[in-house]
């Protein structure tokens, strides 16, 4: 199954607390991400980066950073998503932070529902990033984006255009959790979302539950958006990123749930977020994402 790629670079940082993200889509290429998945068989078209608002790097104002200027990101993203898609290829979106998933995934759901598919979302991460401006600790909106696309936030807020919620939480399933606020995991109990934390994974194993979460992508026939934020995986094996979080998801695990995807055929689009260069050592973790990225895409030991 060969394919064709646009790949997007979002170089901005305004939904993250610590600086940096913004230089990730230039690692990404730099450590060979094209040409990885040209040699793979793909058609790769890098259709450069989105020129949006730089980051006033202001202190959170009514629960939010940077409202105005995450919102234009996302905007311009969401346009530029439904667009690729429309053209027939595999957007590829290269973070940027977190808060960019907003765009990409309001984007592909107006692709999804021009062509009739059903859309999940499989969000790999440490953390849920289910608050909203009134519980977030923090005020980063790289905290947030599930709960907008929930609609659990109200639409005024980043003005992403399109009803909410953007996705069904029922068909979100996020992965390798290991962090989570406090009013954040009271508000998790009746979101209806599908929450795979690292106590379930060491419990059922990788293999199990994302053969479940496949599966059922499968039997309704639905278009896959994967989300990766960098920190899903353990900091050991990738250190360049604003928030790493012990205990996280292994090289193999990692690969694992890759291979799988790939092999499933379901990925309509994906997000590579998250990576900052700044807290990297020599490109490793841009590297390792290269990597990942080209199992995704049918880079496997053997043929089977
Ligand atoms: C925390 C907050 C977060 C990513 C950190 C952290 C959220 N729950 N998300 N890094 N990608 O500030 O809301
Ligand atoms: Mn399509
Ligand atoms: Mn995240
Ligand atoms: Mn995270």
């Amino acid at each position: 199954m060969s394919n064709q790629i646009g790949l997007i670079g979002v170089p901005t940082d305004v939904g993250a607390g610590v600086r940096g993200a913004c230089l990730g889509p230039e690692a990404l290429r730099i450590a060979g991400l094209a040409k990885a998945l040209t040699g793979l068989g793909h058609k790769v078209s890098d259709l450069g980066d989105l020129d949006g608002p730089p980051n006033p790097d202001e202190q959170p104002g009514n629960g939010c950073r940077n409202l105005r200027e995450v919102s234009t990101w996302c905007r311009l993203l969401r346009d530029r998503v439904t667009d690729v898609a429309g053209q027939g290829m595999t957007p590829v979106v290269l973070g940027g932070d977190h808060c960019i998933a907003m765009g990409s995934i309001a984007g592909i759901a107006k692709h999804c529902s021009a062509s009739g598919q059903p859309l999940y979302v499989l969000w790999f991460d440490a953390h849920t990033d289910f608050n909203t401006p009134l519980s977030s600790p923090s005020g980063n909106v790289h905290g947030m984006p599930i709960a907008a696309l929930c609609g659990r936030i109200k639409d005024s807020e980043f003005d992403l255009g399109v009803p909410t919620p953007v996705v069904d939480p029922s068909r979100i399933n996020l992965f390798g959790i290991r962090s989570v606020d406090h009013i954040e995991k009271a508000t998790l109990v009746d979101s209806g979302l599908k929450v795979f934390d690292m106590r379930a994974i060491d419990e059922r194993s990788t293999f199990t539950i994302m053969r479940e979460i496949l599966d059922e992508v499968t039997a309704a026939k639905g278009h896959l958006h994967v989300s990766l934020d960098v920190d899903f995986l353990d900091p050991s094996i990738a250190p360049g990123v604003g928030t790493t979080v012990p205990g996280g998801v292994t090289y193999r695990e990692a690969h694992l749930c890759m291979e799988m995807i790939a092999e499933s055929g379901l990925m309509g689009s994906l997000d590579l977020v998250e990576l900052n260069p700044l807290l990297d050592e020599k490109n490793k973790s841009a590297e390792l994402l290269v990597d990942l990225t080209g199992s995704l895409f049918g880079k496997a030991t053997l043929h089977r």
